[in-house]
This record gives structure tokens, sequence and C-alpha cells, in this order.
């Protein structure tokens, strides 16, 4: 006689396009007769990687840069190389789901035009600007303290909640932020976003993380996890972030709506 399989666990990180991507994922295993949790908004990343590597979620959205600097610290490893470091952890990633979601500065666009400011190495010559950064951005591998290094900026950052940069930014209490490059507000707010001149970011595709064990313990979410390949573009997910966050719509609804459509058949 065998136990009744153990439920299934998703978690997410604490930002709207990880919570659709988490609601979709489980969204997947229910389409495929299991039970599912997903722990939204569980924490930053290394608390997500923390739930993945004890077993306490089976999966969550991950962007291979993350994985690559912050996560795994093998700066430029390919997607094979990153597969090889995370099987010794008993961990496996999807294919890509077809969307980059980098980080960026950003700027109204009013005010960058204004001061003459279009690439990353233009604010070396702005010293007095305000920087609001992201608290996880601010101490990351892939954050702050080398993006800073590698372009030679004078500036001081604060730290803040990601959503509320977006006021700031409106207010003009402060100058500069890291985006996220799938970010509904980036339109919304005429923001630019400045050119990364000295390539600093490294690719940021979005991917699910899952337990190794899953091809065991279900095969079928398997299956559908990895038939997400290719099958949201990053217009898309950006339409998909611009419904919760400007048009308040669940992200339950939003990622039922979406899986009704565009599920991948098992
Ligand atoms: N990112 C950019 C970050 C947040 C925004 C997707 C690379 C991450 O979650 O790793």
């Amino acid at each position: 006689q065998t136990a009744a399989p153990a439920k299934l666990s998703i978690g997410s990180k604490n930002f709207t396009e990880a919570v659709i991507l988490g609601e979709i994922g489980a969204g997947l295993a229910r389409q495929a007769g299991m039970e599912i949790e997903h722990r939204r908004q569980l924490g930053g990343t290394r608390i997500l990687w923390r739930a993945l590597e004890t077993g306490a979620i089976d999966a969550y959205a991950e962007y291979t840069g993350t994985l690559a600097e912050e996560l795994l610290q093998m700066p430029g490893a390919d997607r094979q190389a990153l597969r090889r470091a995370l099987a010794q952890r008993g961990l496996a990633m999807t294919a890509p789901l077809g969307f980059d979601n980098t980080y960026a500065l950003g700027m109204r666009e009013q005010r960058a035009q204004a001061l003459g400011i279009a690439r990353i190495s233009d604010l070396r010559a702005h010293p007095r600007l305000k920087l609001g950064l992201s608290n996880e951005f601010l101490s990351r591998a892939d954050g702050w303290p080398g993006l800073r290094a590698a372009y030679g900026l004078p500036q001081q950052a604060d730290g803040l909640d990601h959503d509320l940069a977006y006021r700031g930014l409106a207010s003009g209490a402060i100058d500069v932020t890291d985006l996220y490059s799938t970010d509904a507000e980036i339109p919304h707010y005429r923001l630019r976003v400045l050119d990364d001149d000295r390539r600093y970011f490294p690719a940021y595709e979005a991917v699910y993380l899952y337990r190794a064990d899953l091809a065991q313990r279900a095969p079928a979410w398997v299956r559908a996890l990895e038939g997400m390949a290719g099958r949201i573009d990053a217009a898309t997910m950006q339409r998909l972030n611009a419904r919760a966050k400007l048009e308040r719509e669940k992200e339950a609804d939003i990622a039922a709506e979406w899986l009704g459509v565009s599920a991948p058949q098992a």
C-alpha cells in the first residue's frame, strides 16, 4: 500500500511578477489533478532559495542571472553549468519561460532629458542625484556595490521597498531607482531606462526551479512546468504585471485566465 502523496508547495518572492508566476505554477499542478499550496511572498531571493533547498517548498520562479551571480556564485556560467550545480543540490531548472527581467536604472523621462542622461555612465557627472534602490538590490552580488564600482559612481544610495520607488520618482523624492525591466510602471510613469553601457547586468531569463525528486513525486507537474518553455514573452509578462499593479486585479485571477487560454497541453 502506497501512502497518499504529500501536498505540493510552490513559493514566490515578494513582488508582483513572482506571485503571478507562482499562481501559474500552482494552477498547472491543479490542472494535473494535484493538490498544491502557494506560499505567496515568502520573502526575498535568499529566503526562497533556502526554502527550496530545505524542501519547505517544491518549486518557485527564479531568474538565471540571479541564480548564477547571487545564489551559486558562478558569474557568467551557462545553463548547462547551472544545471550541473543545481543537480548536486538535488534541484533542477526548467527551460526559460520566454522573457528576461533584468535590473536596470531608471529615471523620469523629463528629468533624464533635462540633465542629458541616457546611459548609466552619464550618472557620474551628477553626484547630487538622489538614488533610492530596492533593499535587496543594495546588498546583492549583482547589485549596487558592484554596479557602483563598475561605473565609478559617486552617489550614495538609500534602501526602499521596490513598490514605493515609483511613487518616490513621481513625487521627486528620489531621482534614480533600480527597475525590473518587465515592470508595468516603466511605460505608465514614462520612465527612461538608462543604457547599461558597461554591460554590468547579466541575462535574467525567467525559469522555474524545482526539487529534482518531483520527477518521481509529481511527474505530471514537472511536465507541465517544462511545458512553459517559451510561452511568456516580455510584452505578455509586462501586461500581466500591469493588470495586477495598475488595474488591481488579483494575481490568482490573472493566472487562472492566462492558464485557461494559454496553458501548455499535458
Ligand atoms: N530580477 C530583477 C530580480 C528582481 C528584479 C528579476 C533579476 C530577482 O528577483 O532576482
